[in-house]
Order: structure tokens, then C-alpha cells, then sequence
């Protein structure tokens, strides 16, 4: 099917509505058209590829069988979720998703009726429905709350709240575990192993089934079989754990098989009490490249696919001239990690299940025995790093910042007021194209109020690499933040010495105006600086400030601006102004220059800084205006319109 045909076949089932009228022996040439939409589609605008492959037959079977949206489908994580959104009125619109004004990568409640929980963030799904199920019970609403959770997403304790919440209340509540072995990377841990030996203990039930005739008429093989099978049973029985918790179990069912799936809903749509489906299914599934590879295509950038590209011969392709390569964050970390490891034996790191996205892959390479993987598990990967420092190791923590909400208390209670050695390199922090639900807005504000910790924001790769060594030498908790952006193209300084603590460095120097930035906004900093003659600081630390530097600033400048990729709300510029108003200085005005009071919606990272007026020329004419209103304006300032 081509893409053509397939938009063809999509166009008339715009809902589910109309989705339920159709003969089910139609849905798997549906289910191809889905493909094909989503295949050509990314490959226009790039985004989540895997798992929306690898849930079309499920998506398909869910909303065939359901009644959506009366029924409630909630979806974890919500990267999956592509096939829903154009089964659900968005076909047309599915080439604009992530773009600004688009359709939201996520599902969203103020986009659809369909999408009933805003997600992004993983094993929210069997809570939220779970909530949706007992308010149906309250409301005297018969209806279905469904959750339809990764056996990546199973990882982490809030599914497994939910689970005993929901066995508790017995609560008419169907979970689809959608087991494809993978989180990002290959799923991790006990559980996973739990559910692997499901499935082939029930393969292997399967085998015997059919072939025990054959192996009658050989007994040694027969025998063999008949001790593994009570083996099997000693070490698993299908679903035993779900069962334990209250749920009936279900499966495992081939999720890409429509019968087996359209008759396991009809089944379970009469039950009552919770359910548990347990759907086996591929990640990428169709896809060959994906299902080869599926980390690799988890999420993919446009082009990826290049069935539609005429091929260049080669002797056409232009030879450029190689550019400087610009390391990402990241990418920073996971080389000084590796590098550090050698250094000092008592590192380990630890990752909630990123180790892609954090630029471990090497480490883990390296020293498979010094990097765990704990899956979606936030809080605990805080928490065990809170062990590792106890006993005198030295963990780092590799964690997102939007993730890092998740471990809140664990980093209070467990490491700060310990005084805990671990180290926590913060990644995405700052805005991301993804939207509200990644973004790293806070991390500034609800970590400076903490007690003991060290906090660093780096200004590019060369600051990174020390802050992360400066980290290394604290004896107690450090945090370095910084964005998922690229660095500067420079040669990092691989044996530089940690840095003196609390200490800011004055990039220019200028007169009345002073610039006070925090991370790489700093280099927006110095191009609005050179324009007004501003003096420009590179502040390195949040915590401790630069307290003696900020109180001489604020003598010698009229105008003290912050300038931080965090909420303005608590965030490092409070920090400066707290330092003011403590010493008395109230002489000095005052601009806080960080990102503003509400969520700032998808879209390219250009857009969204104008969007909240952190682009360069924002900042340059928020700072104009300010200077516009300060006494001494009759002065003058002088601009420098060349630069
Ligand atoms: C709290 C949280 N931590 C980490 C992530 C990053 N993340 C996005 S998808 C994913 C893997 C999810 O695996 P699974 O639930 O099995 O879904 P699959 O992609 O296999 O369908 C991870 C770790 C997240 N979204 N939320």
C-alpha cells in the first residue's frame, strides 16, 4: 500500500465511531494503512516511531471493542500514542505534530475528547484510570477505565501503587500490560525476567500441547520435557503476581493478532473487579529497520526513510568542508564519566532508564559493573545512589530534570540532609521541543531551597567537564544542570582541577548595567552586553552565589538583570535579589530575565524562546525598556547599534 492509498483508506474512518461499523476482517488492512501513514509521515517531520509501530493492532482492537470515547482509554507515556490520534479525528493534522500550534507529541486533554489524561511521563496510566473507574462508581456512570501501560512503564513503583490501590478497592479497572521487552533500551530487572518467563511458559504450554503426541513416541525426550514442565510450574505460573494483587489475569495474547485481541476485549468487557491482559507485541513492528533496531528508532528525525528520496549517485554529492563538531551536553557527560571512571574506582552511575538519552552507552560498555540501569524508577535511582554513598562509593546520578521531580523527597531525605556525596548530572534542563511535559523549568527553584547542595550551571562544555570534576571532589550532594543543546565546538580541558566553590567569572566588563547569567544563556548575555556596554558574569553557581561579587556589582551598576533558563518564580535571580535585599542594598533595580508563569507549549526551541521572550533581541529590548524606566535615564545609555 502506498502512501496515497493509504490516507484513502484512513479518510472515511475519521472516528471510532465510524471505525465500529466496519466488518473486523477489514481492520488489518487498516491496520497497514496506519503504518504506512505513520512511516511516511515521520519521515516529514520526524518524532516517536517504535512503539506507535509496534500498537497499531492494539490501538485498533481497543477502540473497536470500546466505546470510546465513553470508555476511558489511558495511555502511558503517550509516545505510542500516534495511531490514536489518527483514529481519533487527526489524520489530517498528524504532520504537524510537535510542530508549534500542532498537534501535541503527547496525548493532551485540551486537544481531544479521546485523549483522557495528559501524559508524557511514564506509569501514570493505571492510576489515573483507576481514579477514572471509582469516579464512574460514584457517578453511577457504567463505563470502562482502561490503562494501557509498557512493561517498561511497569518499572516504576507508582504502577505498582496503583496495582495495590486498585486490587484493594476492586475496582472495575482493565490494565493492558503491552509487553515488547523494550523500554527505551532493552527492559531491565526482575520484572522483566517475571514477564519473559510468562511467555514461554505458555509457549511452551503450547508446544506441548501439540506436540506431545510426537513426543510420546519418544520417551527420553518426553521425560525431559514432563521434569521441565514441572519446573516451569515451581518457577512461574501465568500472571501468579497480578493475581496475588487482586487482578484477574488475562494471557499472554499476541498483540498483533486482531482476533485474539477483538475476542479478549469482548471477554473482558464483562467481567467485573480488575483485569489485567497480558499482549505480547514487537516494538517497530513493520517496519523492518525499527524492529532490528528498536532503540535506534524509538524516536526518529525527518528523512529517516528514504523510500521516497531519489538516490544520489555519489559522484554528485557534494564534498564540504568539515565542520568543527559541536558535542552536546550530554554527550560531554557520558565522555568525562568514562574518562572520570578511570580516574577514580569508587564511580558508579546510575540511570531511571536513560542510558541512551544520558550518552552512557560507552560507559556501560566499558564498566558494565559500574552502571545500573534501574528502569523508570526516579525515585529509587536517588535513593540507591544515597546507599552507594553511605559505603563510600561515588555515585552519579544521570537524570533529566523533568524527571528529577519525580525523586523529590528522595533528594531531600535521603541525600541533603545526610549530606550525601552523590553527584546528580541534570540533563534537559531548560525548555525542549517536546513541550511542558519534558521541559526542565524548575529545577533551579526547588533545588536552591535545599540545604547542603551544591548547584552548578555550566556555560558550555568546558565549564561542564569541570563542574563535573568540581562535583566529583564535594564532599556532599552537587548538581550539575545543563541543556539538551549542543556546546560551542570547543577542546575540552579533559585534566582540568575542580573549580574554587562559589566563585562567578566576569566575561566583560561595562559600566551601569550589569548582566548576571546562569548556564548558556550566557552567551545571549554577551552579545546583548557588547551592544550596551553592559558588564556580563558568567555566575558557574547558584549555590553557593558569588555573594561578594553580586554586593560589589550592585555598588558600581544601576541595573542588576538575571538571566537563567528557569522559572523566573524562585528560581537563581531570586536568589540574587534575596542577596540584595539582605545586605540592604535597594539602590539597585532590578530585571529578572528566566522563563515566565505558565506552561510553554511544543514547538522548535527558537519559537519557544520567542515565544517567552528569551531570544536575543527580546532580552536586548526587555533590558531597553527597563533602562527606559530607571531615574538616571536622562543620561542616556549608549547603544551600540553596530554589533
Ligand atoms: C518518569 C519517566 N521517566 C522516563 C521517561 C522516558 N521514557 C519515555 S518512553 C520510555 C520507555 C517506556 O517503555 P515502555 O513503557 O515499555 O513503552 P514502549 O516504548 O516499550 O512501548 C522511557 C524510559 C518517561 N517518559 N517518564
Amino acid at each position: 500500500m502506498d502512501k496515497q492509498q493509504a490516507f484513502q483508506c484512513l479518510e472515511d474512518i475519521q472516528n471510532p465511531a465510524a471505525l465500529r461499523q466496519l466488518d473486523a476482517r477489514k481492520l488489518p488492512e487498516i491496520a497497514e494503512a496506519i503504518r504506512e501513514v505513520i512511516l511516511s509521515t515521520l519521515n516529514h517531520v520526524g518524532g516517536h516511531l517504535g512503539a506507535g509501530l509496534g500498537a497499531v493492532e492494539l490501538t485498533l482492537a481497543l477502540h473497536y471493542s470500546f466505546n470510546t470515547p465513553h470508555d476511558r482509554i489511558v495511555w502511558d507515556v503517550g509516545h505510542q500514542a500516534y495511531p490514536h490520534k489518527i483514529l481519533t479525528e487527526r489524520l489530517d493534522k498528524l504532520a504537524t505534530i510537535r510542530q508549534r500550534d500542532g498537534l501535541a507529541p503527547f496525548p493532551a486533554r485540551e486537544e481531544s475528547i479521546y485523549d483522557t489524561f495528559g501524559v508524557g511521563h511514564s506509569s501514570t496510566s493505571i492510576g489515573a484510570a483507576l481514579g477514572m473507574s471509582l469516579a464512574a462508581q460514584h457517578q453511577e456512570t457504567p463505563r470502562h477505565a482502561i490503562a494501557v501501560i509498557g512493561d517498561g512503564g511497569m518499572t516504576a513503583g507508582m504502577a505498582f501503587e496503583a496495582l495495590n490501590h486498585a486490587g484493594h478497592a476492586r475496582a472495575n479497572l482493565i490494565v493492558v500490560l503491552n509487553d515488547n521487552n523494550m523500554s527505551i533500551s532493552g527492559n531491565v530487572g526482575a520484572l522483566s525476567n517475571y514477564f519473559a518467563r510468562i511467555v514461554s511458559s505458555k509457549m511452551y504450554a503450547q508446544v506441548k500441547a501439540g506436540g506431545k503426541k510426537i513426543l510420546e513416541r519418544i520417551p527420553p525426550v518426553w521425560e525431559f520435557a514432563r521434569r521441565t514442565e514441572s519446573h516451569l510450574r515451581g518457577i512461574v505460573l501465568p500472571g501468579t503476581l497480578f493475581e496475588e494483587l487482586g487482578f484477574n489475569y488475562l494471557g499472554p495474547i499476541d498483540g498483533h493478532d486482531l482476533p485474539s485481541l477483538l475476542k479478549t476485549f469482548d471477554t473482558v468487557k464483562s467481567l467485573s473487579g480488575p483485569q489485567l491482559v497480558h499482549v505480547i507485541t514487537q516494538k517497530g513492528k513493520g517496519f523492518a529497520p525499527a524492529e532490528k533496531d528498536p532503540i535506534g528508532y524509538h524516536a526518529v528525525s525527518k528523512g529517516f526513510y528514504h523510500k521516497e528520496a531519489a538516490p544520489t549517485p555519489a559522484s554528485a554529492t557534494p564534498v564540504k568542508a568539515a565542520e568543527p563538531k559541536k558535542l552536546s551536553y550530554s554527550a560531554v557527560f557520558g565522555q568525562w564519566l568514562t574518562y572520570y571512571a578511570t580516574q577514580e574506582p569508587r564511580l558508579v552511575a546510575i540511570t531511571p532508564a536513560m542510558c541512551e538519552g544520558s550518552a552512557m552507552v560507552e560507559f556501560a560498555k566499558q564498566f558494565p559493573e559500574r552502571f545500573y540501569d534501574v528502569g523508570i524508577a526516579e525515585q529509587h535511582a536517588v535513593t540507591v545512589g544515597a546507599g552507594f554513598a553511605c559505603e563510600g562509593m561515588r555515585p552519579v546520578v544521570a537524570i533529566y530534570s523533568t524527571f528529577l521531580q519525580r525523586a523529590y523527597d528522595q533528594l531531600v531525605h535521603d541525600v541533603a540532609i545526610q549530606n550525601l556525596p552523590v553527584l546528580f548530572a541534570i540533563d534537559r534542563a531548560g525548555l525542549v521541543p517536546d513541550g511542558p511535559t519534558h521541559s526542565g523549568n524548575f529545577d533551579l527553584s526547588f533545588l536552591r531551597c535545599i540545604p547542603n547542595l551544591l548547584i552548578m550551571t555550566p556555560s558550555d562544555e568546558n565549564e561542564c567537564w569541570q563542574m563535573l570534576t568540581t562535583g566529583m571532589h564535594y564532599q556532599g550532594p552537587a548538581c550539575v544542570r545543563y541543556p539538551r543543546e549542543n556546546g560551542l565546538g570547543l577542546t575540552i580541558q579533559k585534566d582540568s582541577q575542580p573549580l574554587p566553590l562559589g566563585k562567578a567569572l566576569v566575561r566583560r566588563k561595562g559600566q551601569r548595567v550589569a548582566l548576571l547569567a546562569f548556564g548558556p544563556i550566557l552567551h545571549k548575555a554577551l552579545a546583548v552586553g557588547e551592544r550596551l556596554d553592559a558588564t556580563v558574569v558568567d555566575m558557574r553557581f547558584v549555590k553557593p552565589l558569588d555573594e561578594a561579587l553580586i554586593l560589589e556589582l550592585a555598588k558600581t551598576h544601576e541595573l542588576i538583570v538575571t538571566l537563567e533558563e528557569n522559572v523566573v518564580a524562585g528560581g537563581a535571580g531570586s536568589a540574587i535579589n534575596e542577596v540584595l535585599q539582605a545586605n540592604h542594598l535597594h539602590q539597585v533595580a532590578m530585571l529578572h530575565l528566566g522563563l515566565p508563569d505558565y506552561f510553554i507549549q511544543h514547538g522548535s526551541l527558537a519559537e519557544m524562546y520567542q515565544s517567552c521572550q528569551l531570544d536575543q533581541d527580546s532580552i536586548f529590548n526587555r533590558i531597553q525598556e527597563k533602562i527606559s524606566h530607571l531615574p538616571c535615564k536622562a543620561h542616556g545609555f549608549q547603544v551600540n547599534s553596530q554589533v
